[in-house]
């Protein structure tokens, strides 16, 4: 275990903060873009940056699964974003634990705050009171949203975007429509009103974890699980954090198009479709530049959102003299794709969709470096908190910890991480079954099979001389050797990567 320089008899809580659908758009991980002050300061004091932490799966229920479980997609079997925490809990058994339950069942106090496992899911074994979720309708919420369907409106507080909502409804109403497809007449795709922190689901998020703070008894150490929807479309978020951005000023990152030779099913649907025109996931629909330039600028004010709200937890430790025994995690779902490849959405395979910010701050640690670029996944979350915290890590966990990095960042570690992907029931062009996915510390390999496991396509890309995923060398007859060797690891698996030993 690292030497976190200020040892006590009491085991360090945790404070759990998590958002959606980011990737490391943070200044502490290199991008001159972003506004983002307090991660900053945090990754500065006593913390390790992941700079290659990447996600088993690139959607928001798979992934979860991978980190609150410690499992990987093909142990889990979670594809898609229905219900899972039951069917799991039965199918492993009772001595499955999520990674606050098995906190709790070691003496842990445990408490969920919003956007933890997904969204209004519940999993009550988790948390000692059920997980904090906002009441709605929030009173910003008119009366004409139909009462099934507010868990798709509370995105929104502002008069002008309710007045989108109601003139697309009526539309679709006129169609001859039922109203039973909220996706038909949602808000639009960002929003950016000119109101407190608090107005927004996510500021009453942060309210709810201060009083939680407050008002913590210190009888028990505590696991504190705080989940952020920042991140996610709509990009919602008040005006003084748009106002920190001047759009003309942003570059999109990335390569304009999808790789070239790549059939056009690696791009999954066109997630920001349904909140810029009336039509779902049912059309071809591309984002104009203008477009992607607003999105990309949302997403920005997103992140400056979230990051002010991790500084408003971390005054509230410090007020209540928490800040000395609490290791802060600070990781998002999954990746997103901000104009990268000419798309927007998180539905592909690319780095961008996998690659997620990971910050761990430990209490008196003293970083040899402030950085690791070793390989490091979701998985590794749960055995890497078990052992920070001097818990046992249970036998169904497939992940490997990463505190021996806190000791040197430098080290031996894993030969890759690994991912998966199957499309989504709204994907409009499935081309494959199952994608696979390795990362190793220079190349990315994905192989998009069919359901017998034929590989139909295959994409390899070399970040060490090509970051944006520009040319796709499976496609060169001269690197067969290198993608028959990278594919021979992809099918070897994750047990055959595992960190080296320490010579
Ligand atoms: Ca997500």
């Amino acid at each position: 275990m690292p030497q976190t320089g200020q040892q006590t008899d009491q085991q360090p809580n945790v404070l759990f903060i998590i958002s959606h659908d980011f990737g490391p758009r943070i200044g502490c991980f290199g991008d001159t873009q972003a506004v983002t002050p307090n991660i900053d300061r945090l990754a500065q004091q006593n913390s390790l940056r992941f700079e290659r932490h990447f996600a088993q799966w690139p959607l928001c229920g798979p992934s979860r699964a991978n980190l609150w479980t410690g499992c990987r997609p093909p142990t889990t079997q979670r594809y898609d974003n229905t219900s899972f925490f039951p069917e799991f809990r039965a199918r492993m058994g009772p001595d499955f634990a999520t990674l606050p339950e098995h906190f709790r069942r070691h003496g842990y106090a445990s408490a969920g705050i919003w956007h933890l496992l997904h969204g209004f899911e519940r999993d009550d074994s988790s948390w000692d009171e059920p997980c904090w979720h906002p009441s709605l309708p929030t009173p910003e919420i008119p009366d004409f949203v139909p009462r099934n369907q507010l868990d798709h409106f509370y995105w929104w507080v502002s008069d002008e975007a309710f007045a989108l909502v109601k003139e697309r409804m009526g539309r679709w109403q006129a169609q001859g429509h039922p109203l039973n497809e909220p996706r038909r007449y949602r808000g639009p795709a960002v929003e950016a009103p000119d109101v407190p922190d608090n107005a927004y689901v996510e500021g009453q998020a942060t309210e709810q974890a201060i009083n939680w703070l407050n008002h913590y008894d210190g009888q028990k150490p505590f696991f504190l699980g705080v989940g952020y929807e920042i991140g996610h479309l709509p990009f919602c978020a008040p005006k003084k954090y748009w106002d920190l951005y001047n759009r003309d000023h942003l570059s999109i990152p990335g390569a304009a198009d999808q790789p070239p030779g790549s059939p056009d099913w690696v791009r999954g649907d066109k997630e920001p479709a349904q909140y810029y025109w009336q039509h779902s996931y049912d059309k071809v629909w591309h984002p104009t530049f203008e477009q992607q330039k607003e999105l990309l600028h949302g997403h920005y004010a997103a992140m400056s959102y979230w990051d002010a709200q991790i500084g408003r937890l971390i005054e509230a430790l410090e007020q209540n003299g928490l800040r000395d025994n609490t290791v802060i995690v600070i990781t998002t779902d999954h990746g997103f794709t901000d104009g990268q490849h000419g798309y927007v959405g998180k539905h592909n395979m690319w780095e961008d969709a996998l690659h997620v910010p990971l910050l761990i701050h430990l209490p008196g640690y003293q970083p040899p470096q402030p950085a690791t670029e070793r390989l490091s996944e979701h998985v590794d979350l749960y055995p890497t908190l078990c052992e920070l915290c001097g818990l046992p890590v249970p036998a169904f966990v497939e992940g490997s910890s990463l505190a021996p990095l806190f000791d040197d960042p430098q080290r031996p570690w894993k030969e890759a991480v690994f991912s998966w992907r199957r499309p989504m029931y709204h994907d409009l062009n499935k081309g494959y079954h199952q994608a696979r996915g390795l990362r190793t510390e220079r190349y990315r390999l994905t192989v998009y099979q069919n359901e017998p496991g034929d590989a139909l396509h295959i994409e390899l890309f070399d970040h060490q001389h090509d970051p944006l995923e520009s040319v796709n060398l499976a496609l060169d007859p001269a690197k067969a050797d290198l993608v028959a060797n990278l594919r021979a690891k992809l099918d070897a698996g994750w047990r055959a990567a595992l960190p080296q030993k320490k010579l």
